[in-house]
């Protein structure tokens, strides 16, 4: 339902330049510095100046050593801009939590993210990340706790129809416990009863400005590679729409309208809930181009503008700590 996603997504990329070097890394935390916040990995408190009880490994950005291993950088902040350096394609990865309160929920979503120290990741291709949470149900209305997500930087705003492709490789898994499992037992999600999806996030305006915010953006277009249960249904559910198939994969649209008056297009991998994708690879541009088909104002057109895309999973509730896991992540928008 990625309601707010935009505003705590937006408000730290307003605050932070993002750069893909060490040089604007050290910029970004002299600016964190400048205006009050915590510096990146060191951890131990919150945007607001409370404790988290966890943290990042290292002590300071020098703190990655120049050579080939790896560096594991945790956070558990509410909301926080994760800037791996990097010399090919720049990702920011983000917590993102909402909906939650310090005192109760210290510790209840923490992101993993693995630094290359040599900052030469292949090309198109993001760094490993996993997501460890676990959050009651919250009101019916505004069930979603937050969208742990990476996004891509630098290539977006395009107008739609400047791009021809948009190519991504996915690998995901859902396991139970603190750490990633190699593959997904979803009868042993069930049982705990997790509530969640994994998707693809977008933004599209008529307007290159709002489509890079998803406060204002008129439209939000999702890909739904996992549906673990009806609490966290799309809007428009029961409703179904046209379907398209990609890589063997029969996906279902939904359509509705948010609290936020955005227009919100959601294509399901189907069966929801059984038909979940843990691997996906394939041109996903097709999900956007057939909406300009279908009649009516919820849907976006040729001349609007693709002004955001991020990848992670709506965590609503479950009864244990689960971890979501992303061994590979690779996307490439194509001219
Ligand atoms: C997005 O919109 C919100 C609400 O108006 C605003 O606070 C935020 O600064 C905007 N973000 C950007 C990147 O313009
Ligand atoms: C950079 O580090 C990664 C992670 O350890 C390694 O897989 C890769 O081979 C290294 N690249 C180069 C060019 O040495
Ligand atoms: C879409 O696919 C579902 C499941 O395969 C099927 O039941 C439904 O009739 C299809 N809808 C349309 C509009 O073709
Ligand atoms: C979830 O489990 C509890 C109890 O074992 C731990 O205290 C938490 O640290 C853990 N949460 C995360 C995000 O790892």
């Amino acid at each position: 339902m990625v309601l707010g996603v935009g505003l705590l997504v937006n408000a730290v990329l307003v605050a932070i330049p993002v750069g893909g070097s060490v040089g604007a890394l050290m910029g970004i935390d002299a600016h964190r510095a400048a205006t009050g916040q915590k510096p990146l990995f060191t951890g131990g408190t919150n945007d607001d100046g409370t404790s988290t009880g966890g943290g990042s490994t290292g002590g300071g950005s020098d703190a990655i050593p120049h050579n080939n291993g790896i560096t594991t950088v945790q956070h558990c902040d509410i909301s926080y801009g994760i800037i791996p350096p990097s010399k090919t394609e720049q990702f920011t990865l983000n917590p993102n939590q909402w909906g939650v309160t310090k005192a109760s929920d210290e510790r209840k979503l923490c992101m993993d993210v693995q630094f290359w120290n040599n900052e030469t990741y292949p090309t198109n291709t993001a760094p490993e990340f996993s997501v460890t949470w676990q959050f009651d149900p919250m009101s019916s209305t505004a069930p979603v706790h937050g969208y742990p997500n990476i996004r891509i930087d630098d290539v977006l705003p395009k107008a739609m129809d400047e791009v021809s492709e948009l190519n991504v490789d996915i690998h995901w898994t859902y396991g139970v416990g603190d750490t990633p499992a190699e593959t997904t037992d979803f009868d042993a999600l069930t049982e705990i009863n997790l509530a969640t999806n994994v998707a693809i996030d977008m933004f599209l305006d008529s307007d290159k400005d709002k489509a890079e915010n998803g406060t204002h953006a008129q439209y939000e277009v999702m890909v739904w590679f996992y549906m673990s249960s009806v609490i966290s249904q799309p809007y428009g559910w029961g409703k179904p729409g046209v379907n398209r198939t990609i890589d063997g994969t029969e996906f279902t649209l939904y359509a509705g309208t948010n609290l936020q008056g955005t227009n919100v297009l959601s294509w399901v991998a189907n069966p929801p809930i059984t038909g979940a994708v843990e691997k996906f690879t394939g041109d996903i541009y097709p999900l956007i181009t057939d909406l300009y088909d279908l009649s009516g104002d919820i849907y976006p057109s040729k001349s609007d503008y693709l002004g955001s895309l991020s990848f992670g999973t709506e965590v609503y509730s479950v009864d244990k700590n689960v971890t979501f896991w992303v061994p590979k992540y690779e996307i490439a928008i194509k001219s």
